[in-house]
């Protein structure tokens, strides 16, 4: 049945990162438009709005400058405002980009100091985000790149990467933190190429750390579509690699800069496949990590992130009704049909297989004039 009601509910787990709807729409040209929201006020005009948690990077909710007892009066009233409204912290992260300290990369950094600032910087969040109740830690290299290829050499930096994402897992190992990591990639800005700028390019890394099975993707829509990829392909991957532990939802118009747009506001079709993948294989949080316009007030960020909910839920009741229409399956079903021969998998390599197929008669000419609804 047809539901117009497309009302968000915790069950859906969307979730909102405190720097996004907190976002006061600077941009690199202009000053804010818009007051800032305590943390304390994202929580419960959320949960209002049926969202099921939000996400943080430690100085989202804590200032980088704060004293012990000023972090723990803040940490206490915001769990207390978490437990009033019944909203989760999924995940955290930490800010490795914001700070004057990482204009030249924070794991990435070419002064060993800095690298071990980052690393300290990044345990203490991960305690942060443990207390808060996360299981999934985001890492987004926003600052790990360059613009001059002659003072860093990109293996040198794929090292100190590499060696902090393992110093990193032993530490919540060590600490019975049960975290998963999610790497997030961007091709550029703000450094003019970043490390590792594709999600492809994260699971090739995976591959190479002492604990691959702790670490997965953070894929997001507008960073593929920078590189001018399909997204709902880049997701199919994660997913057949068993690697999708988070995922960013927002929209983007083509290769350009990043533009955290309202999700499901420009790539209808893509987006429709990709709700449609995800709730039949992603069981983890629908993340927005969309930025309302400059140009609305504080009114409008909660119009802003209602929509993003909103457009989610149209796109997967449009999901339901393409699984179910008659018509599309049977088209599938002519599409996917063989009459039954040879429709049997492939299996292992075997020498006499080989031959066997070697010796099958298959006209080329006869196959290509198979037609394709
Ligand atoms: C920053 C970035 C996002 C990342 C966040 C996590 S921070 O806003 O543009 O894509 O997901 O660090
Ligand atoms: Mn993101
Ligand atoms: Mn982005």
């Amino acid at each position: 049945m047809a539901s117009n009601n497309y009302q968000p509910k915790p069950e859906h787990k969307f979730t909102f990162g405190l720097w996004t709807v907190g976002n006061r729409g600077r941009d690199p040209f202009g000053d804010a438009t818009r007051a800032s929201v305590s943390p304390v006020t994202i929580v419960k005009r959320l949960s209002e709005l049926g969202a099921y948690g939000v996400n943080l990077h430690d100085n989202d909710l804590v200032p980088i400058e704060a004293t012990a007892a000023e972090r723990d009066r803040i940490v206490r009233e915001f769990k207390q405002a978490l437990d009033d409204h019944g909203m989760k912290v999924p995940m955290a992260t930490t800010n490795l980009f914001y700070d004057p300290v990482f204009k030249d990369g924070a794991f990435t950094s070419s002064d060993p100091r800095v690298r071990l600032y980052a690393l300290q910087k990044t345990m203490r969040s991960m305690d942060l985000g443990a207390e808060l109740g996360a299981h999934i830690y985001v890492f987004w290299g926003g600052r790990e790149g360059a613009e001059v290829d002659a003072a860093k050499d990109p293996r040198e930096a794929l090292k100190w990467n590499r060696e902090a994402m393992n110093f990193l897992c032993e530490y919540a190992l060590d600490q019975g933190y049960d975290y998963k990591f999610a790497l997030e990639a961007k091709p550029n800005e703000p450094r003019g190429d970043i490390y590792l700028p594709t999600t492809g390019a994260m699971l090739a890394f995976i591959a190479t750390l002492d604990h691959p099975d702790m670490v997965g993707v953070n894929p997001e829509v507008g960073h593929e579509q920078m590189s001018g990829l399909n997204f709902y392909h880049v997701v199919a991957q994660a997913i057949e690699a068993g690697k999708l532990f988070h995922i960013d939802l927002n929209d983007q118009k083509g290769p350009r800069f990043d533009q955290d747009l309202r999700f499901g506001s420009e790539s209808f079709k893509n987006l429709f496949f990709l709700v449609r993948l995800l709730e039949s294989a992603y069981d983890g949080p629908r993340h927005f990590d969309a930025h309302s316009y400059r140009s609305e007030n504080e009114e409008g960020v909660w119009e802003f992130a209602a929509g993003c909910m909103r457009n989610y839920l149209i796109l997967k009741e449009k999901a339901r009704q393409f699984d179910e229409d008659r018509e599309i399956k049977a088209l599938l079903d002519e599409i996917h049909s063989t009459n039954g021969d040879h429709s049997e998998p492939l299996g292992r390599y075997s020498r006499e297989k080989a031959q066997k197929l070697k010796d099958l008669p298959l006209d080329r000419t006869e196959l290509a004039r198979k037609p394709l609804p």
